[in-house]
């Protein structure tokens, strides 16, 4: 019998190269996994690195229909960092395209390669602000006044469709 489909939430963040560039080709490999629809995308934002070093970061959120367990996808999503070029010298290092799990159902998940939801994810502007765009029920307006010191406006170029 065929599993059915779960909602998951897949942030994904760059700042090396053209990192526009590589979150729309990220959305359409995402979109091409066997068992993972993308039901919504955000726009693209232009965020400050934080915690982080390096350029802007353009940042998004996508939301997934998936077929995967949560490490299937988790697993699958680190195959696309590696395919983009995905180096990892050190923690936070900057990056040419990071995807990460935050939401996968309602699961809570505590494992030594997964924790879900994405523990640093109500501290992010950069992921509260996309995902409060493609799914406002999820966040609040008190969780996004929490972020709203953290610098992100939407990028000049900000369709997360390829052009
Ligand atoms: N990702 C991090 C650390 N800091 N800052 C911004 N603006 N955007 C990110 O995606 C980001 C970050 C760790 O993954
Ligand atoms: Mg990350
Ligand atoms: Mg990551």
């Amino acid at each position: 019998m065929d599993r059915a489909e779960v909602t998951a939430w897949v942030a994904l963040g760059a700042n090396l190269g053209d990192a526009v560039q590589t979150l729309r080709e990220a959305i359409t490999v995402l979109a091409d996994l066997p068992g993972v629809r993308v039901v919504k995308a955000s726009s693209l934002y232009r965020t400050a690195p934080i915690e982080s070093s390096g350029p802007d970061y353009i940042n998004a959120v996508a939301e997934v229909a998936t077929t995967l367990t949560a490490p299937d996808l988790l697993s699958a999503l680190q195959d696309i960092e590696q395919d983009f070029g995905r180096e990892r010298p050190y923690h936070n290092a900057p990056r040419t395209l990071d995807l990460d799990l935050l939401l996968y159902g309602g699961a809570s998940i505590d494992s030594r390669a997964l924790t879900v939801p994405h523990p640093r994810m109500w501290s992010r502007a950069f992921v509260l602000v996309p995902l409060a765009e493609i799914a406002p029920a999820l966040v609040s307006e008190a969780d996004l006044a929490a972020v709203q010191e953290q610098g992100i406006a939407r990028s000049d170029d900000s369709s997360p469709a390829q052009t």
